[in-house]
Order: C-alpha cells, then structure tokens, then sequence
C-alpha cells in the first residue's frame, strides 16, 4: 500500500462542551488540524491534531509538509515514518508543533492499517477488551460555582457516568478547595469515582496541605497537582498522599515518562495521543507504565483513545471529553458508564462531511 494523496484541513469549533448544562455557551472557540491519507489502494486514513491555538495554520502546515513527504512511502510503516518525519523536521522537536504534526499522521497510517488489514486499532493493538470504562470531564470546571457542581454531579450519573473529573487549584483558600471536594462528594454519594484536576496550579506544599484535608471523601486520584515537570516534586506530593497522583498530559514524546516513572513521580500514567506523537509512541509509554506496575488514562480525543485503554493490560479508564465527538458520523457508544470499543476496521471513524463544511476555515 503507497500513500497518493493528502488533505488537511483547519476546523473551527464552539469551545463548548455538550456535558455542561444551564450555563452561558462559551464564546470562544477550537482550532482542529484534520487528515485524510488517499491510498493506492483506493483507502483513506483520517488523523486529528490541535492545541496549536494561534498557531493552528503553522500547525496544519507542518501536517501538510511532513504528509507530503510520505507521498509512496507505505502507511503501515510507522517507525519508518517517524524517523523520516525526525530527520525532515531537523530539531524542531520533539515539543511542540513536530510531535503534534506527527500525531496525525501517526494516526492516520493506523487507521490505514486497520482498513487495509479488516481489523480494527484495538485488534491489532492486542484487542484485550470490548469495553472499557470512561469519566465524564469538562463538566464539572473551577470557574463554575460550587452550586453548579451540586447540581451537575447526579445529572452526569443520570447520564449514566460512574466516574467524572472536577477541577480545583484557583480557590482563595485552603478551605474553599476542600468545600468544594466536599460539596462534590456528597452530591453524588460514595459509589461514583472523583478525580480532582489542579492543573499545576498548586505549590508542592499546598497540595499535600489540600491533599490531606481531601482525603476523607476519597479522590479517584488527584491529577497535575504541581508543576508537570517537577519529577521530585510530585514524588513527595505522592509519597505523602494516599490519594494517587495522575500526570503525564502535559509531556511531549516519550523520554519525560522515562524521569517521571523513574522518579516515582506519579501512581497513574496519563498519556495524551496527540502530545506522546501518536499511537506508536502511546504504546511504548504503556508498556514503561506497564514494567513499572502502573495504570494507564488517556487525555482527550476518546474517541481514538479509546482503542488504545481497551488493547494494553493496564488500561484504566476513558477521558470522556467530547470536544471532537461532533466531527464524525458516529462515535464509541457510551453504555453504563462504558465506551464500547469500535469493531469496525481501523479506528471505525468517518469524518461527518456536514460538519467538515460547517466548521472548515481558511
Ligand atoms: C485539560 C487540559 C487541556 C485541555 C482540556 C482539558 C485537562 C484534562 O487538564 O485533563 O482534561
Ligand atoms: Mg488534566
């Protein structure tokens, strides 16, 4: 199989979240960076990237470049395509806008091989399971106010969600982020899992002083609680919590998963798809997790990450953050608090041709 052809396109989206109820929409937006690889075979691959922000037109020109460089070369050979990508790109990476380019093409030869091959990513991934747990997030934000997230929590279990992110870190006191836990916790009981998301906001002494008082109502883990690259940092957040510390989101290419789990930084693993530079090198950073007895979670895009929690053996559960669920014809179905895992070849994924005219830019 040869790549022919490459289209890319810039989507802009509401910056809105469908999980969020009875506030005002946001008038903000999203900037997406889309893929599609023709084949000699009559095949297309689709890849996805973003976080470029303002510089979501270089972003797309560095897919573009990278893609057309790989006009004959076979998709399934995604090492093969990632060194040429390295060598092409000469030390523009690996943060930043290389490894995001590279996702999507990542992505999209996976696709390919799936389609080429009739099996699904989770398949050729190891297809260990069919269905995977996922947590609702996006809805439960720090700039809402705290009734809101009374409110929120049993509307997203009647949803059908056991499991959904909140966020703290910008409270004025220590007391305020623990009313908020609190608040949380006692609106959706004992049985749904509550993770806390601090975004790097808090010093190493604050967490552990907040961490402590948030014991009791029992964090699913507490997640970016300070600066994502403070390895030694996040080891004492750790080792002085028993609330289990989640990060990862932040790091770019696989070498950073090396410090962290050297340093005994983190209790879970979290591994974004399109900063990692895509499901080959995601795979690698759980295998690390994997020699190092630890769990696995996603950020992001559940609809490609899902294949990837459901195909390795400490795979956790599912960032259900439905930013990009609006650009397909259809997604995972979430049953029961569960994302089932596509069986259709490749990722199972068709971009809605409505909302690509919708949404298209530049
Ligand atoms: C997050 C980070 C970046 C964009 C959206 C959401 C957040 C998460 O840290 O874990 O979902
Ligand atoms: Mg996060």
């Amino acid at each position: 199989m040869k790549i022919t052809h490459v289209t890319t396109r810039i989507l802009r989206t509401p910056a809105d979240n469908p999980l969020v109820v009875g506030l005002p929409a946001p008038t903000d937006t999203r900037e997406f960076v889309t893929l599609e690889l023709g084949t000699d075979q009559g095949l297309t691959g689709i890849g996805l990237t973003f976080f470029g922000g303002a510089l979501t037109p270089a972003l797309r020109a560095a897919v573009e470049g990278l893609a057309g460089l790989l006009i004959g070369d076979d998709p399934a050979e995604t090492e093969a395509i990632a060194a040429k990508a390295r060598r092409a790109a000469g030390s523009s990476g690996p943060g930043g806008i290389f490894t995001l380019a590279l996702s999507a093409i990542d992505i999209a030869c996976w696709d390919l091989k799936g389609k080429a091959l009739g099996r699904s990513v989770a398949a050729l991934l190891g297809g260990l399971r069919e269905r995977v747990p996922t947590y609702a997030s996006g809805a439960l934000l720090r700039a809402h106010p705290v009734k809101y997230l009374a409110e929120a929590g049993p509307r997203l279990v009647k949803m059908g969600f056991r499991q959904m992110k909140m966020q703290c870190g910008s409270e004025p006191t220590v007391a305020a982020s623990v009313e908020r836990v609190r608040v949380m916790r006692e609106a959706i009981g004992p049985d749904v899992d509550l993770m806390c998301d601090i975004n790097q906001l808090w010093s190493v002494n604050q967490a552990i002083e907040v961490g402590r008082r948030v014991e009791p109502y029992h964090l699913f883990w507490l997640e970016d609680p300070t600066a994502h690259d403070d390895f030694s940092g996040l080891a004492r957040i750790a080792d002085n919590l028993a609330t289990p510390i989640a990060a990862g989101e932040y790091h770019y290419g696989i070498v950073p998963f090396r410090h962290m789990l050297q340093a005994r930084s983190i209790d879970i693993v979290m591994i974004d798809l399109l900063r990692v530079g895509g499901i080959t090198q995601w795979m690698k950073v759980a295998g690390m997790a994997e020699a190092f007895n630890l769990p696995v979670v996603s950020h992001l895009v559940p609809e490609l990450h899902v294949h990837l929690i459901a195909a390795i053996p400490n795979g956790l559960t599912v960032e259900y953050m439905p930013w990009t669920v609006r650009l397909y014809e259809e997604t995972p179905t979430l049953e029961n608090g569960h994302l089932v895992v596509p069986t259709k070849p490749g990722l199972g994924l068709a971009f809605d041709q409505a909302a690509l005219k919708r949404y298209q830019v530049g």
